[in-house]
């Protein structure tokens, strides 16, 4: 504590010089803080209570009258310098550590922004949303249910037999007893028909899951079946409607067949080809060489399913129809292989 001075070590006489020698002190100390804390530190040794200035000051009263005014007016001075270098002192600080602060914290407003990556609707809900609006301008209303089903509603309903190989654990996920992944989106139109009596006109668009994955199917994949049920609907309706609706997504020209086939759940029922939208009919690959691609199931309602939910077979029909939304969405965008649709590379989405 080279700066503890006490009365009876200043001789009067070189007070002066030792209040000086203090002050110097002081002041290069003061000038070497860069904090505002160290500085503080300095302020307390210095001005303090206890600090050096005060003991100085405490020790007046022992001077003699002639010597008290002329060392307190030293003091004074030596006080008031001090209280002022240490006032800029901290001003110089804090401007410098604001200084630092404003260059650390520097922002380029040259540089150019970054974009925000805007995404796209993927493929799949693409054609979803643009086949809903043709049978929306249609008349239908869209139905949805549960994907987790139950036997009754996925298959007894639908007049699939006890013994249809689509029941075994080889074709469909079963979660428990009776309770599976629905393996077509018609519990759907079970579910609307045992909540509501005719006219019924609404088309089902879902996720659908069967036991099978190789390279062109996927054990999940969509699907939109669609139900017309009223007093007087015939297989006319079936094929003017479907026939419209292919005209609307594929374009007006292109060949519609139907073909006959079988589902539990419809009777009679048929397969609706287009004409190859790769080479209109002459042949290639994508068609096998036949010139039609196969693009829909329909049929008449079967009476057995109308049994189930409680509809009067007598004084009503309705046709059904349902499809593979992987299958129109290739067709339609020239997609060459369904795992594209799944992969969600960006790269493959970004065109959309
Ligand atoms: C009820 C009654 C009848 C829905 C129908 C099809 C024909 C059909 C397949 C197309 C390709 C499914 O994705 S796919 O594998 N669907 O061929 N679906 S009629 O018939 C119904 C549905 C519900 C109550």
């Amino acid at each position: 504590m080279s700066h503890f001075f006490f009365f009876q070590d200043i001789g009067s006489l070189n007070m002066k010089d030792k209040l000086e020698a203090l002050l110097g002190e002081a002041l290069s100390e003061l000038g070497a803080a860069s904090t505002e804390e160290g500085l503080q530190e300095l302020r307390v040794k210095y001005l303090g209570k206890k600090g050096a200035l005060t003991g100085i000051m405490k020790g007046l009263g022992s001077l003699s009258a002639e010597e008290r005014p002329l060392v307190g007016q030293v003091v004074n001075t030596v006080k008031g310098k001090l209280e002022e270098a240490f006032d800029s002192r901290a001003v110089e600080i804090r401007e410098s550590v604001k200084a630092a602060r404003l260059s650390a914290e520097r922002i380029d407003v040259t540089l150019p922004g970054r974009r925000r990556a805007v995404g796209s609707k993927h493929p799949i809900t693409l054609v979803t949303e643009e086949i809903c609006a043709i049978f929306a301008a249609l008349g239908f209303a869209v139905a949805e249910g549960p994907e987790v089903e139950h036997d009754f509603y996925n298959f007894e309903a639908l007049n699939f037999p006890k013994d249809h190989p689509a029941r075994d654990m080889q074709d469909t996920f079963f979660v428990g007893e009776n309770v599976l992944l629905r393996t077509h989106t018609s519990p759907v139109q079970v579910r609307t028909m045992l909540k509501q009596p005719p006219p019924v006109r609404i088309i089902a668009p879902g996720t659908v899951y069967r036991c099978d994955s190789d390279a062109t199917h996927s054990p999940m994949f969509h699907q939109i079946e669609g139900l017309m049920v009223d007093k007087g609907i015939t297989f006319g309706d079936l094929k003017g409607i479907l026939t419209l609706f292919i005209s609307q997504l594929f374009g007006s020209d292109i060949g519609v067949r139907l073909r006959p086939s079988f589902f539990p759940f419809t009777e009679p029922s048929a397969e609706v080809d287009i004409a190859c939208v790769i080479c209109r009919g002459k042949g290639c690959r994508v068609c096998k060489e036949t010139g039609w691609l196969e693009i829909l199931g329909a049929g008449m309602v079967d009476p057995e399913v109308y049994r189930h939910v409680g509809y009067d077979a007598e004084l009503y029909t309705g046709f059904a129809f349902g499809m593979g939304i992987e299958r129109i969405a290739m067709l339609k965008y020239g997609i060459a292989d369904m795992r594209l649709l799944f992969e969600n590379d960006l790269r493959f989405l970004k065109q959309f």
